[in-house]
């Protein structure tokens, strides 16, 4: 079988093309990074040819060639927490998502609440929807960042492991890093979560966790 050829389209601040970073180098993973702009003239991810290829507008986006896949072929896919997941069989070593089902429920548990319950609602294009109708972005971000990080802190606050779910970091962590970082970025005060500060930082002790950071990439502006 030939090596996996990997290429992820993402922006450097993205949070989900961050957690996506996470997983390749916790991994080991080599890829190739293309930037896509989420705000130069209005964001080359709701223009063609990246709109062609990703219809929601959204990074990240993973190329794939090489591997178990025909010869030839490249398949794309996006949302991180799929992409993470299809991590997995490309390199199963570190796991983003235990194999065992009431662990790997507890780690999609604890994903969801960022990725569907938190994410979405900051999101970039919410955010300039609210501002276009008279509402305050900064204070309507922190407000769904704080609630949510507030359930996730009491969600995890009883379980004393190093990581969100267990003794190693898994898709939960990998999301857990930049919804604290949009936190502090929308003025929220994160000493209020003792036990997300606490993961936070064993996280940021890893060499994978502190290559993915923003301002490590590529196309990070000063
Ligand atoms: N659920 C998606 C969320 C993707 C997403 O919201 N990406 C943001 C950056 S973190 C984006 O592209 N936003 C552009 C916009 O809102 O216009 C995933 O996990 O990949």
């Amino acid at each position: 079988m030939t090596p996996y050829t990997l290429t992820l389209q993402g922006y450097w601040r993205s949070s989900a093309s961050w957690r996506v970073r996470v997983a390749l180098h916790l991994k080991g993973l080599d890829y190739r990074y293309e930037a896509v702009h989420l705000v130069r003239d209005g964001g080359e991810h709701l223009k063609d040819p990246y709109l062609q290829l990703n219809p929601m507008g959204q990074v990240p986006l993973l190329r794939v060639s090489g591997g178990d896949l025909p010869a030839g072929e490249e398949r794309l896919l996006t949302q991180s927490v799929a992409i993470m997941d299809l991590l997995d069989h490309v390199a199963p070593s570190p796991l983003m998502f235990p194999r065992e089902p009431w662990a790997r429920a507890r780690v999609l548990q604890l994903t969801e609440v960022i990725n569907s319950g938190i994410q979405p609602l900051q999101n970039l294009s919410v955010l300039r929807r609210v501002g276009e109708l008279g509402g305050d972005r900064e204070a309507w971000a922190a407000e769904f960042i704080g609630r949510g990080l507030a359930a996730l802190e009491r969600l995890c606050a009883a379980d004393a492991s190093p990581f969100l779910a267990g003794d190693a970091p898994t898709a939960a962590d990998a999301c857990l890093a930049p919804q604290l970082y949009n936190a502090r970025r929308y003025g929220l005060d994160v000493g209020r979560f003792p036990r997300l500060r606490a993961v936070e930082e064993r996280c940021a002790a890893l060499d994978a966790f502190e290559r993915a950071r923003p301002e490590r990439q590529p196309d990070a502006a000063p």
